[in-house]
């Protein structure tokens, strides 16, 4: 995986934490008919593994790893000497195919696609021909309607293409709308997994963007350029909104899936941060925050935070907002040099 893939090179029992993975994501999917301790034991093993500074060459040596039993010290021995796990396949069946499968849908995940399997689905018409005796949401059966769509990557070009109608509709709704494209678009990457449209207002004439999202979303659908709702806020009337949705540039094409959020003006350089990613980038900031006793989130820097003394990663208060104005200014109170969107990996 792409967490993996940060990692490469820097550790020098990779195709063993590799492996483990795999049978991790196996056993994950399987939760549902398997003991979860199988899953416990290799997110323990991966991560003792991944602190491990030595290639690992003996079983004594594996079994003597801290919260590293004798079956999983097997299992390691058996990727260093033969470079295979052999109950990775063993675990590759029908129904895991079909588990797996299942998961992928969007608002789906192990559990939902186990209970499904467990009731009979295998195929996705399945879900759609079943859905009178299982339970199937409204955004599921879309995303079930779609699943090929969904899945299939949008060319760079296609996203400037649905942008550029979108911007243009939102300008004719309030010429002061700040919108801009985010995510792996403004990262510069070559196709994109959705589209994100981040949208605010300048707040400097008194006036904001509230309620905007509503009408534009209205415009569109007129339009046919957004087709489905996967799922709306709870509140246009607030300010900070998150919309996901299908979207198409013409009839001929394919249904994409986009995404639109809206955060107050005063949020803005946490949001642009938060939403260009890449989510390993974001996750290297917020640490970096936290190390200087601050807190990032997607709407700004924010010190003071006051956390659970009993759960550090709990936070009984937000603290107060220290920077938010721009990207840059949240770069250089981290101490961080700046990067351009498309240097954000890691
Ligand atoms: N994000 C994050 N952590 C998450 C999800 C999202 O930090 N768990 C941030 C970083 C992402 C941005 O939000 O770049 C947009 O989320 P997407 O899921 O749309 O991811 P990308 O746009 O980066 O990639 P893709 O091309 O797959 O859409
Ligand atoms: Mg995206
Ligand atoms: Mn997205």
């Amino acid at each position: 995986d792409k967490h993996a893939r940060a990692r490469r090179g820097a550790c020098p029992n990779q195709d063993v934490i590799a492996k483990l993975a795999r049978l991790r994501d196996i056993y994950t999917v399987k939760i549902g008919h398997t003991d979860k301790w199988r899953v416990f034991a290799l997110k323990k093993a991966i991560t003792t593994l991944r602190k491990h500074p030595t290639r690992i060459r003996t079983m004594k040596e594996a079994e003597d790893l801290p919260g590293i039993g004798k079956r999983t010290a097997e299992k390691i021995m058996e990727v260093i000497e033969t470079g295979d796990l052999r109950r990775i396949a063993h675990e590759l069946t029908e129904d895991f195919e079909v588990v797996e499968m299942l998961s992928v849908i969007y608002n789906v995940g192990p559990t939902i696609a186990c209970r499904w399997y467990q009731n009979g689905v295998r195929t996705l018409e399945d879900v759609l021909a079943r859905k009178g005796d299982i339970k199937v949401s409204r955004a599921q059966e879309i995303a079930v309607r779609y699943y090929d769509d969904i899945r299939t990557r949008i060319p760079r070009a296609e996203v400037q293409e649905i942008y550029d109608m979108i911007q243009a509709e939102a300008l004719r709704i309030d010429p002061k709308l700040f919108v801009r494209v985010m995510g792996s678009f403004r990262r510069g990457k070559a196709d994109c997994g959705d589209i994100d449209v981040l949208i605010t207002r300048p707040t400097t004439d008194g006036k904001t963007h509230r309620g905007v999202l509503r009408r534009l979303l209205s415009e569109l659908r007129k339009k046919g350029i957004i087709t489905e709702d996967l799922s709306l806020p709870r509140n246009f009337e607030d300010l900070e909104l998150c919309y996901r949705g299908l979207c198409r540039r013409d009839p001929q094409s394919r249904r994409r899936r986009i995404d639109f959020l809206t955060i107050p003006w005063k949020s803005r350089g946490g949001a642009l941060l938060y939403y260009t990613g890449d989510d390993i980038f974001n996750r290297s900031m917020r640490l970096k925050a936290n190390r200087m006793g601050y807190s990032l989130n997607q709407r700004g820097l924010h010190a003071d935070v006051i956390r659970d003394p009993q759960d550090r990663r709990k936070k009984l208060s937000e603290g107060k907002l220290i920077a938010s104005e721009s990207e840059e200014e949240i770069f250089r109170i981290l101490g961080v040099p700046w990067q351009e969107p498309h240097e954000r990996i890691r």
